[in-house]
């Protein structure tokens, strides 16, 4: 608590009636300009006190300043929006007291004090300061919360539209996402193009170099999958198993095939080691790519099902192609 008062006589008096009520921490201000340092205010000298005032009694007439002025610029600063402040004066004439509000006290005192006026009065704004103060707390908390609720929500979506193994999208997203695009080029009359590719004689790699070089393989044939698809909308996913996917909005036919032809090659030049892979001595893959600009009357599922076709007969001509 803080004690402001020119009167030495005014604030010991008030400080002895508070101590019998075991109110020890007190503060004293013999001047409005000191008040306004101890809070630390003031342009110079100014910091604020270690431990923050829960209350300020202010006196009406000072010599430097009066205690309306002092508590308007109080009150003007963030920190100390919510300390209340009784204001102690002989003045109980309506326009000093209706200045005193406006500057934003909450109550006031008249002198010469009544020791249970002053108790009750300073016990209900500390009441009210505590409250306050709990209210303030539990904003902050649920504040908090709700900051690491959302970022938790982030990445458990992030995490959701991943594949665990690949780190590439996964089907679930590649499904959104080509619903999304297929509405979007609907509406736009863009066309859009998706290609769906498959490792070759993957089961014989699994068979000659095991499982969990299997799935090196798939890492590596995905990561660089996915680095060659950089345009902005773009989408390359796991679709399931050694099938991987890409969704490319606003790419025609033409492009399509340029693309997947350059995938193709992406793969065989990592030239990894498939001793047993009957097309080349090292992993390749073979892709079917589909284009469409979508009409009212057709759905995405066309669009996969084409793919689908062209990477069939890529298989069924000798694999490590684009089918057609
Ligand atoms: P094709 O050229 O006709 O595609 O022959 P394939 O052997 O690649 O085709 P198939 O569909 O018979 O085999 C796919 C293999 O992919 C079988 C399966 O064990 C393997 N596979 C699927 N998912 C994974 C995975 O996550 N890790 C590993 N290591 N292998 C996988
Ligand atoms: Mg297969
Ligand atoms: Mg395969
Ligand atoms: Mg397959």
């Amino acid at each position: 608590m803080l004690l402001v008062d020119d009167s030495r006589l005014a604030r010991t008096s008030i400080e002895q009636v508070l101590r019998e009520k075991g109110l020890n921490d007190i503060l004293h201000a013999t001047t409005a300009s000191e008040a306004l340092t101890i809070l630390g205010l003031h342009e110079k000298n100014g910091f604020p006190p270690e431990k923050p005032i829960d209350l300020i009694m202010m006196d009406f007439v000072m010599p430097d300043m009066n205690g309306i002025e002092a508590c308007r610029m109080i009150k003007k600063h963030p920190l100390m929006k919510e300390t209340p402040i009784i204001m102690v004066t002989a003045r109980s004439d309506p326009q000093s007291l209706g200045r005193a509000f406006e500057a934003g006290v909450m109550d006031y005192l008249t002198k010469p004090i009544q020791p249970i006026e002053l108790i009750a009065r300073v016990n209900s704004a500390l009441t009210l300061k505590m409250e306050i103060d709990r209210r303030r707390a539990r904003e902050q908390e649920l504040l908090d919360m709700a900051a690491k609720l959302s970022a938790l929500n982030r990445e458990l979506q992030k995490q959701n539209s991943r594949d665990g193994l690949t780190k590439v999208a996964n089907r679930r997203f590649f499904d959104q996402s080509l619903d999304q695009e297929w509405r979007r080029a609907k509406r736009d009359g863009t066309s859009m193009s998706l290609i769906m590719l498959d490792i070759d004689y993957f089961k014989k790699y699994n068979d000659r170099y095991g499982h969990a070089q299997g799935d090196e393989c798939l890492k590596s044939v995905a990561r660089t999958l996915d680095r060659l698809l950089q345009r902005p909308g773009d989408l390359f996913a796991r679709y399931g198993g050694e099938e991987f996917a890409a969704i490319l909005p606003g790419i025609n036919q033409g492009g399509a095939l340029t693309i997947a032809e350059k995938m193709r090659k992406s793969v065989e030049d990592l030239k990894i080691e498939h001793a047993d892979s009957l097309v080349a001595p090292y992993v390749t893959i073979s892709l079917g790519a589909a284009h469409s600009v979508p009409a009212s009357d057709t759905e995405a599922q066309s669009l996969l099902e084409t793919a689908d076709k062209g990477l069939y007969l890529a298989k069924e001509k000798g694999r490590n192609r684009v089918g057609l």
